[in-house]
């Protein structure tokens, strides 16, 4: 892993689910620049309206910020599994959601087989499902990952299953040992949660449910956040909060 030199702001944006018009609005309140590093979480795809249109946008991001990070999330791995292109879990792929994909794609979501999907994608997606997608990032004291961590192991030992797919192994456990602050995605609340005490910072707020898409800004301390549907923009600081999660010292 390759860390990026710490210049611009670091950013980082929560559980996509083919929102594409909230995710469009989003970054045009976060308005990145070349020198920002920002981090997607993962699960672009499913559920939602508009998932072709997510990776259009994250493919469009690509293309201008060198400084992108883009994590696999557990319905990419899903929709790769689904193609037969590596991933796993693929038989829950139409039930979790893999319908509203090939609608996005223009295909009958009853009817589609994998090699309908496969034709219809653009190169330039398959090859960012294929190859274009980190299973975690370290910055800044930060984890990033998508769902969470196996409490006591370090990250490089993570194993993608765990990093794609935990949720109440993470979520249960007090204190995950690591020596960085897991931030991640994966299991959707009403609003981004960072319990006292605790050296976490979950960033799905559910927007594919009707709740919010969610970014933080930790350089300038800032939670920014779409609502889900009226794409009203809520701007909050969060100064203290993210002093007192930095503080945080690991318990043994
Ligand atoms: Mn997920």
């Amino acid at each position: 892993m390759v860390n990026t030199p710490a210049s611009g702001r670091l950013l980082c944006i929560g559980d996509i689910h083919g929102c594409a018009r909230e995710f469009e609005c989003l970054i045009d309140a976060l308005a990145p620049g070349a020198d920002d590093r920002l981090v997607l979480l993962g699960d672009y795809v499913d559920r939602g309206p508009d998932s072709a249109g997510v990776l259009r946008q994250v493919l469009a991001l690509r293309d201008r910020l060198p400084h992108l990070v883009t994590l696999r999330g557990n319905h990419e791995e899903m929709l790769l599994s689904w193609l037969g292109w590596g991933g796993s879990r693929g038989d829950h792929f139409l039930r979790a959601g893999g319908r509203a994909t090939l609608s996005s794609f223009g295909l009958s979501a009853g009817e589609a087989s994998p090699e309908d999907l496969a034709a219809a994608l653009p190169e330039a997606e398959r090859s960012f499902l294929s190859a274009g997608l980190v299973d975690l990032w370290a910055e800044d004291g930060f984890l990033f990952v998508h769902a969470g961590v196996r409490p006591g192991i370090v990250a490089a030992q993570q194993s993608r299953e765990d990093l794609c797919w935990i949720r109440e192994d993470f979520l249960s456990v007090p204190e995950h040992g690591l020596d960085e602050i897991v931030v991640f995605g994966h299991t959707a609340r009403p609003e981004v949660w960072w319990p006292a005490e605790r050296r976490v910072l979950g960033l799905d707020s559910g927007c594919v449910y009707g709740g919010w898409l969610s970014a933080i800004d930790f350089t300038r301390a800032e939670l920014v956040q779409v609502r889900s549907s009226t794409l009203e923009v809520q701007r909050c600081c969060i100064e203290e909060g993210l002093a007192a999660l930095r503080s945080r010292v690991l318990r043994a």
